[in-house]
């Protein structure tokens, strides 16, 4: 357990008088910057105000633990002290309050209390409770994997504690002995939520079932807080692995400016707690330690009013944003270049996708030390239930390669956490029917992450997943999610359908500054093979591949129903209809340019894919064709999809009946030439 022996005496902690002095200045700047914000939201000045006030002597006490030099902190919403305790200046926390375009966080993209300060190791945050536990941990396990010794402390009220994420992220750093601090500010309420109606047994208790120690510590008293703080830095540095730490504390505000907290809590309550003010046990302790004086409190005052005034004037007087456009894409990418003839076949050995899959991440990982792989069952032996990652624990070892538990929210956050920290991270989820619980990771964390920081973090994550039907994999081993993630501006969908193209996408992927999702048709993993180019390979992102040319109609489509409209297009041609294939490869981006071309060339355009019809890709190909090319139209876009029901049934006599056939594409393909 930590070593928590309720040390009362700074100099007992190697704290000198100095320290806690500036830990008393910080802890009233923070207060002052609150009554601040809430003046200024009473006069309609700001429209938001997320309130701090009770926490100051947590936060403060935690940050004058850590070293900003080496270490990481992911703070939330309500750590105005921490952050200011850090070395965030009150000016920057007030543009974020105006929402100014120089704010640092977000330059007024994200509602205020959203901090990210690169240059402190202080990674972004979103919204949602408690999705920076995963990015933590993922930060904690690159910083161990290269051989730091810095720590990494999240914090959250105890509410976060109930998600999902919270205990995924706990499970991993105790499995893995991260270096890592969870501070939970417990102020017993979650809005109006009293904690015992959202936590079970106790908050430090849940570290038990982690194996990892959990103290609770009162977190008005600042040296208390500092003192396990300390204690459990120590630990992570030794390599002993994380610490909980749930610091009992009280916010005397309303949860947020649109709270009414009179409804849910009474005036004595809140009565009661001001008498433990943080700041008052501080200053107490520093009167009777004599390292305060009448004169000296007057001075930090006053200098903490001055530089609260100073900081409100030079915010409010900065320019409002007025760029709501930019950084959506650390490499934004603009198809220009329409394919015009198929590619020539590509020359190499010859290869199905997932041993091309197999070979080029070895490839990638002898080329690339800083990446790694992770996912469920991912690490040798096994190497991937598809035998895609076979391998690469052996020759690059298990900090590189490694099985995550199931947990696929975890996956995706790990990943954007090893970005964040430096890594060039490829989260395998085993299938696309299981990435639903990390659709929160995924549309709102990694897509949003170079947006909503205006490009001051960004992240490499490649997600890679094998998705489709045609393979027996029944209700929950085939879908279509591409509609779902090609939606999210910020991410980069595609669908390779070739062995050769997997590799050049991967590569792509692999080096590519923003998030990509590389959809993998699983019913092509050993149906297509063909020749893969040695070495390094790369198909651009946004670029379509033209497969077959022809002046009747141009078939749409991608993954395996590329390669079946390929077939299909050579069956035709024996009937004399000339059938082009574009076979799109990237969804998001989408080619515009090439799409344009083939409906200029022949007018008439089948869209096919396995997903079903309604809100499908499709409809986004087809509204585009009907917004930009209707005159160039010689008969009415086509879409041959799945019929409207939950994709795929079992029965392979279900199956067939629904999932798009080579003969199905023909069929359509003959009628509409005939239009
Ligand atoms: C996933 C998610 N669900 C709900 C919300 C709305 N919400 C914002 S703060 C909050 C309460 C959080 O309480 P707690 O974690 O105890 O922290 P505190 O605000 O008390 O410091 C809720 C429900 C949200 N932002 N994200």
């Amino acid at each position: 357990m930590l070593e928590l022996d309720n040390v009362r005496d700074h100099n007992a902690l190697g704290l000198s008088g100095d320290q806690l002095i500036d830990m008393y200045r910080k802890m009233l700047l923070a207060r002052k910057l609150d009554e601040r914000v809430w003046a200024l939201n009473r006069q309609g000045r700001v429209p938001f105000v997320v309130s701090v006030a009770g926490h100051e002597g947590t936060q403060v006490g935690a940050a004058f633990a850590l070293d900003s030099d080496r270490d990481w902190s992911l703070p939330y919403y309500r750590d105005v002290a921490f952050n200011l305790a850090m070395g965030v200046s009150a000016k920057d926390l007030f543009l974020g309050v105006f929402a100014k375009a120089a704010d640092p966080a977000s330059a007024g993209r994200q509602m205020p209390n959203h901090w990210s300060e690169p240059d402190l190791n202080i990674f972004s945050a979103s919204s949602v409770i408690a999705t920076q536990f995963p990015h933590a941990c993922g930060i904690a396990h690159h910083l161990k994997a290269t051989g730091t010794d810095s720590v990494v402390m999240v914090s959250s009220g105890e509410g976060a504690t109930s998600e999902g994420d919270f205990h995924e992220a706990m499970n991993f750093a105790g499995l893995h002995k991260l270096p890592m601090i969870f501070l939970i500010e417990n102020n017993l309420y979650a809005i109006s939520t009293p904690s015992h109606q959202e936590v079970a047994g106790t908050v430090a208790e849940r570290a038990v079932g982690y194996g990892m120690p959990g103290v609770e510590v009162d977190g008005n008293d600042i040296l208390a807080v500092y003192g396990v703080m300390t204690a459990a830095v120590q630990r992570a540095r030794a390599g002993e692995g994380p610490s909980l730490i749930e610091a009992k504390t009280y916010r005397y505000y309303a949860h947020t400016s649109d709270d009414d907290d009179k409804v849910y809590r009474s005036a004595e309550e809140v009565e009661l707690w001001r008498r433990k003010d943080p700041i008052l046990v501080l200053k107490q302790y520093l009167v009777e330690s004599r390292l305060l004086g009448e004169d000296l409190e007057a001075e930090i005052e006053a200098g903490v009013t001055k530089e609260v005034a100073e900081a409100v004037k030079e915010a409010d007087a900065a320019p409002d944003p007025l760029d709501w456009e930019s950084n959506v894409y650390a490499k934004p990418i603009v198809p220009d270049d329409p394919a015009t003839e198929p590619e020539p076949d590509p020359v190499g050995e010859t290869m199905n996708m997932i041993t091309a899959i197999n070979s080029t991440l070895h490839e990638i990982f002898a080329e690339h030390d800083d990446t790694s792989i992770f996912g469920e069952d991912v690490g040798d032996p096994k190497g991937g239930v598809f035998k895609a990652t076979m391998g690469l624990t052996d020759a690059f070892g298990s900090d590189r390669s490694f099985n995550t538990p199931l947990a696929e929210a975890l996956i995706i956050g790990l990943g954007i956490g090893i970005g964040a920290a430096g890594g060039r991270p490829i989260a395998e989820i085993q299938f696309a029917d299981f990435i639903h619980p990390a659709f929160d990771q995924i549309v709102s964390e990694v897509a949003r992450l170079h947006y909503r920081t205006n490009g001051r973090w960004s992240s490499p994550l490649v997600i890679r997943t094998p998705y489709g039907g045609g393979i027996h994999g029944a209700l929950y081993h085939s879908q279509s999610i591409e509609a779902f993630y090609a939606h999210v501006p910020g991410l980069k969908v595609v669908v390779p359908s070739t062995p050769a193209d997997i590799k050049g996408l991967l590569w792509s992927a692999v080096e590519d500054p923003d998030p990509v999702m590389i959809l993998e048709p699983k019913k092509l993993y050993r149906l297509a093979s063909g020749p893969v180019p040695e070495g390094p390979h790369r198909v651009p992102i946004g670029k379509a591949a033209l497969r077959r040319s022809g002046d009747d109609l141009t078939i749409i489509a991608y993954g395996t129903m590329a390669h079946f409209a390929v077939e299909a297009s050579d069956i035709l041609r024996k009937e004399d209809i000339e059938a082009a294939v574009l076979d799109l490869r990237s969804l998001r981006p989408l080619d515009w340019p090439s799409i344009e071309r083939a409906v200029r060339r022949n007018g008439k355009v089948l869209i096919v894919h396995e997903d079903t019809k309604f809100g499908g890709f499709g409809a986004e190909i087809a509204a585009q064709i009907a917004e930009k090319s209707l005159d160039w139209l010689d008969a009415p876009v086509r879409r041959y999809c799945t019929p409207e029901v939950p994709t795929f049934p079992y029965s392979s006599t279900l199956e067939e009946q629904v999932f798009p056939s080579v003969a199905g594409i023909v069929a359509q393909a003959r009628s509409l030439a005939a239009y």
